[in-house]
């Protein structure tokens, strides 16, 4: 059940170099502008806003194309560290992108927090794109094309960083509708859990959900949700580099949050993509703070919901 009265950690990761063009670097300052931490207050929660991290390059290349990997481990580096540290001292953290580059952090954290207390981790993928390349497969060695593929253990990373690895089939793909050509073979050969648009077409976003979070309470399992802001349709959210269209609706975005929030398993939230410089007056920051609520237990109404 959805929990009440948590305690939040709000940690800023302002990193657009994973992204192809500029400005997801703005992020975390909108997503502030637009009211995240008044809006998850409001519900009952205690929340810290521990500012941004500030990445150290580092020394490391991979092989094959991957665009400014001295700054992305770096950054990393220091998200999987700030978010573990308040993953232990009993926060749910919610990380404001930055682009998503930035989860290679964020779910290292939640995989050495689920480590450490011996349970399962699933992972939660809202996006219109897979996100599972890696630095062999990759066509525009943009590293927020590649995280997914790093903690389901594809090879190619190096040192970048140490994390348990998450079995393909607790990766939740929700929303797909740009996937590169490699990514497909990767994802099947793995086994990913892959929803695109169509399945929620003809299933609904709440049959979709329902089956996905049943999976994870029947492992009694703990929840990253990761939520690129283009998961929704871009005439909704236009805040956004890489627009693909026939997104998610507003309405199924809230759904999808809203069950999240019941279940009471999630122990991490990202918030990514959103650039600033492209929105259309905090149109789309607003969303996505609106959506986090939902995640935290803003409700029209407390009805009953269909058990999983
Ligand atoms: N799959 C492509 C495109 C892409 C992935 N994520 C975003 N765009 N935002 C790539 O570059 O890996
Ligand atoms: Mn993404
Ligand atoms: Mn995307």
């Amino acid at each position: 059940p959805q929990r009440k009265g948590q305690s939040i950690a709000l940690i800023g990761a302002p990193i657009e170099e994973g992204a192809g063009r500029q400005g997801c670097s703005m992020g975390p300052k909108a997503l502030r502008v637009a009211g995240i931490q008044d809006a998850l207050t409001a519900l009952g929660h205690d929340v810290a806003d521990n500012g941004d991290v500030s990445p150290r390059a580092v020394e490391i290349a991979f092989d094959g194309t991957a665009n400014n990997p001295e700054i992305v481990t770096g950054f990393a580096r220091e998200i999987a560290k700030a978010g573990e540290t308040a993953l232990n001292d009993g926060y749910t953290a919610v990380y404001l992108g930055g682009d998503h580059a930035l989860s290679f952090g964020s779910v290292a954290a939640a995989l050495r927090r689920a480590d450490a207390l011996r349970r399962a981790l699933h992972v939660l993928w809202l996006d219109a794109h897979a996100d599972f390349n890696t630095p062999q497969t990759s066509a525009s060695g943009n590293m927020h094309g590649m995280p997914a593929a790093f903690f389901c253990g594809e090879p190619g990373f190096g040192e970048m960083l140490e994390c348990p690895k998450l079995p393909a089939a607790r990766y939740h793909l929700v929303g797909a509708r740009s996937i590169d050509p490699a990514e497909v073979v990767l994802l099947e050969e793995r086994g990913a859990d892959v929803n695109d648009m169509g399945e929620i077409d003809d299933k609904g976003i709440g049959a979709v959900m329902r089956r996905i979070l049943g999976e994870v309470e029947r492992d009694d399992a703990l929840l990253h949700v990761s939520f690129d802001i283009d998961f929704v349709d871009p005439d909704t959210a236009p805040g956004v580099g890489t627009t693909v269209p026939g997104g998610a609706t507003f309405r199924e975005a809230h759904l999808a949050m809203e069950m999240i929030g019941k279940t009471g398993r999630m122990i991490s939230l990202d918030l990514v993509e959103l650039n600033p410089f492209l929105d259309d007056r905090g149109k789309s920051a607003r969303l996505m703070v609106e959506l986090a609520a939902s995640a935290f237990g803003r409700r029209i109404f407390d009805r009953p919901t269909q058990a999983a």
